[in-house]
């Protein structure tokens, strides 16, 4: 029989022995955390739950307290009130406070009995003492925006009454979501009303279908009217949290819907079908984006003009030149008195002043002084786009402000060619100046050659994203792996295909020991699979979560660092991650920390511009489809810090819209849980700056930054990076083959669709072995 039933504190009401009957199972069976449990282990749970009675206008949990306590409400009915004000009512079959079984967190709302209410209720005690955590399994969350699907078909723009044009205008200004996205001023609604074309939908058609694939379209509805349903619309046991997230309902002439598809490909979240014969107006994604990025447009002239006032790049370079140079430079602010650089520092950056005075000082004399004008934008340190040699002088700010553009030695000469070559040949010059070649997979070291044959399977990893990964022996040696399958038939489906081959080369050019390393890619008739290192220890999610290791600073630090020395790794060969979260973070048998996922990982010089990652990780400028750098990164650092001390992400909600509203207004807005407080506040703040030149990093010293923040003072970063420092945690590996870390879900399998060759050759250069 029940284990606890006792009114543990913070819990009021009167409570009685809960009669285990068939029903308390059956309420324990809807509840969507209990669903990652075995089902033989609800019985028993079941037994655990205490009858506890509420009268009318009692409150059952308080928004802002703290608890431990999770309710199903068996009689009765009660209101949700956030802030004071009703927002949703329950009924028997609702339930409410299903996270408090893992663990504390403030109630994100208050539940008032409205009538006698009478409610079962597990403790956190209960389902810790039956052992649950361990065997909960949590699905990762899913990243976005990493395909390209087919390019949308887009139709010519039709006539548009006065009418017609303020009512596009008004649905675009109403859409709340729409406005979150993006700034939409005049010019903007102009621009996006003058590009859409006029449809008719017919009544009953389903013009978007719930998990659809092609999902490019934005509509506004002209005339008629349209129903939204979701087919995961449970009524019955639903919780708060995902009924607040439902939203269901109809949407009439004037309003709009599918705003979601404007930011970044992923399947539609609903389905929306005409009730009558219907007229709608409609753009497409990338019309929106091209609209947006006209602003960065503005940004990239700006820098142009600034490229243009430097009388070394006037000189040396042709019209086309400079533009390619004037969308890869970076902004980077100084205040007063603060040093550009020092004399003899090595440095790889050649800045442009654009704003602001300097002084030049050797040897503690100053030899000149500088002044950004309308006409002139003096440089510094050229000589780091020739070598590597000792700064020659030291660069101080005397003006209140000083802003500059940088280039660094690799990106230049990439994209342009050596410096004194092109000084040399002169802007008019004809001569081909060669630029260098970027590092790619096939500079990369490899580390032998395994055989697709010599692989034997021992059992299943985990599956989810775009396939299976599962654990394998290379017989000969008796080294274990991980391979991953990706059915091609879904990857050719979902558009796939280019960052597939881009995951398979961006992973080839690294080699850390904070990075998942790929040995070999095979290619058969109906799959792809990366051969990669193994790390037997678990998901850092899952890890999380069953021990509930959210909170501990000595963990948090040891992971953190571990993903800094990643990106260090990656940042240097100029590859931005872009998906960062504890999904993504693997450890191994002895507890280090290991990156792994490449699918949105991208070289990158310059700005990049797809909207792609995990939208709890979302840093701002993806949002606003600005063009992102690097940048991002640090970003996702900032935010994995604060899920790792505090159990959830800062900008957390129940919609991707919801989560982006709160990330536009910035981390300064967040409440920082006391866990929280302090240095680790200070890093993360750091971190997740909205300007992302001003993130820690960004900034004049680098990843140093980081590594000297307060945060981290007594941290032994190189025992970290000689993997000499000893893990916070060891997790239990008993064997070679020992897959007890891993809880892999058939249910989470994608789908395997049967493979139709696109005979575009797509593949063709993906396997390293047979
Ligand atoms: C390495 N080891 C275990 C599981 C894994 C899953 C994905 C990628 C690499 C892995």
């Amino acid at each position: 029989m029940g284990c606890n039933q006792s009114t543990s504190a913070g819990s009021v009401g009167r409570e009685s022995k809960a009669n285990v009957d068939e029903q308390t199972y059956m309420f324990l069976c809807k509840v969507k955390l209990l669903k990652r449990l075995p089902q033989d282990e609800l019985p028993a749970l079941a037994k655990s739950a205490t009858e506890v009675e509420f009268k009318p206008g009692q409150s059952i949990i308080k928004q802002g307290e703290e608890g431990n306590e999770f309710f199903m409400i068996k009689k009765g009915t009660a209101d949700v009130e956030i802030n004071g004000k009703k927002v949703a009512g329950l009924k028997a079959g609702d339930y409410f406070g299903e996270n408090a079984l893992l663990r504390n967190e403030p109630r994100n709302a208050t539940i008032k009995a409205n009538s006698q209410v009478v409610t079962l209720k597990i403790t956190r005690q209960a389902f810790s003492s039956l052992g649950l955590q361990d065997k909960l399994e949590f699905p990762k969350r899913g990243a976005v925006g990493g395909g390209v699907a087919v390019q949308a078909e887009i139709k010519p723009p039709s006539e548009k009454s006065t009418e017609d044009v303020q009512l596009i205008k008004q649905a675009l200004q109403a859409n709340t979501n729409l406005n979150t996205i993006a700034n939409l001023d005049e010019a903007r609604i102009k621009a996006m009303s003058d590009v859409m074309w006029k449809e008719p939908v017919a009544k009953g058609t389903a013009i978007i279908k719930q998990n659809d694939l092609q999902a490019d379209y934005f509509y506004i509805v002209k005339s008629g009217s349209f129903s939204i349903s979701k087919a995961e619309d449970v009524k019955e046991g639903q919780s708060v949290e995902s009924a607040a997230a439902a939203q269901l309902g109809s949407v009439e002439a004037g309003g709009s819907f599918g705003e979601l598809a404007l930011l970044y490909f992923a399947p539609r979240a609903a389905t929306i079908t005409a009730n009558v014969d219907s007229e709608v107006f409609v753009t497409a994604r990338q019309q929106f984006k091209e609209i947006l990025l006209r602003a960065n447009e503005a940004e990239t002239k700006q820098n142009l003009d600034y490229v243009g006032r430097c009388e070394v790049f006037s000189a040396a370079l042709k019209d086309s030149e400079k533009k390619e140079l004037a969308a890869a430079m970076h902004e980077m602010t100084f205040s007063k008195d603060e040093t550009i650089f020092e004399q003899g520092e090595t440095g790889t950056q050649f800045f442009l002043l654009v704003e602001g005075s300097v002084v030049v000082l050797k040897d503690g004399k100053e030899v000149a002084s500088l002044r950004a004008t309308p006409e002139k934008a003096p440089y510094f340190g050229e000589k780091a786009l020739e070598n590597k040699e000792p700064r020659a002088a030291t660069i101080k700010v005397t003006s209140s402000r000083a802003r500059t553009l940088w280039v660094d030695k690799e990106t230049f000469e990439v994209l342009l060619g050596s410096l004194s070559e092109l000084i040399k040949r002169g802007k008019d010059g004809d001569t081909v100046v060669a630029k260098s070649v970027a590092p790619t997979a096939a500079d990369a070291k490899r580390f032998g050659v395994i055989k697709f044959a010599d692989l034997k399977k021992h059992g299943l990893l985990g599956c989810g994203g775009f396939g299976a990964v599962e654990l394998v022996e290379e017989t000969k040696t008796g080294n274990m792996f991980a391979l991953k399958a990706l059915s091609k038939g879904y990857v050719v489906k979902s558009g796939m295909q280019a960052s597939v081959m881009s995951e398979k080369n961006v992973q080839l050019m690294c080699d850390s020991p904070f990075i998942v390393k790929l040995f070999e890619t095979y290619n058969s008739p109906e799959h792809l699979y990366f051969l990669l290192e193994l790390a037997l220890g678990g998901e850092l999610y899952a890890t999380y979560n069953k021990r509930n290791m959210w909170g501990n600073e000595a963990c948090a630090k040891f992971y953190v660092a571990g993903t800094v020395l990643a990106f260090e790794h990656l940042h240097g060969k100029k590859i931005v991650f872009r998906d960062l979260k504890p999904e993504n973070l693997l450890l191994t048998e002895e507890g280090r920390v290991k990156l792994t996922d490449m699918g949105l990982a991208k070289v990158i010089f310059g700005k990049t511009y797809t909207t792609c990652g995990t939208p709890d990780y979302f840093a701002p400028e993806l949002i606003a489809s600005k063009g992102h750098t690097h940048a991002v990164d640090w970003w996702t650092l900032g935010i994995l810090t604060f899920e790792l001390m505090s159990g959830h992400p800062p900008f957390e909600s129940a919609t991707p819209m919801q989560i982006y509203a709160k990330v536009q207004k910035g981390i300064n807005a967040v409440v920082f849980p006391k866990k929280l407080k302090g240095d680790v506040e200070t890093l993360v703040k750091g971190l997740c700056n909205s300007n992302p030149t001003e993130r820690l990093a960004m900034k004049k010293g680098g990843i140093q930054n980081i590594k000297t923040q307060k945060w981290f003072a007594s941290f032994g970063w190189s025992d970290m990076e000689g993997l000499s420092m000893k893990p916070p945690y060891v997790p239990t590996v008993k064997s070679k083959k020992d897959m007890k870390n891993f809880s892999a879900n058939k249910e989470d399998m994608p789908p395997q669709i049967p493979y139709k060759d696109p005979k575009t050759g797509w593949d063709k250069d993906f396997a390293t072995s047979a």
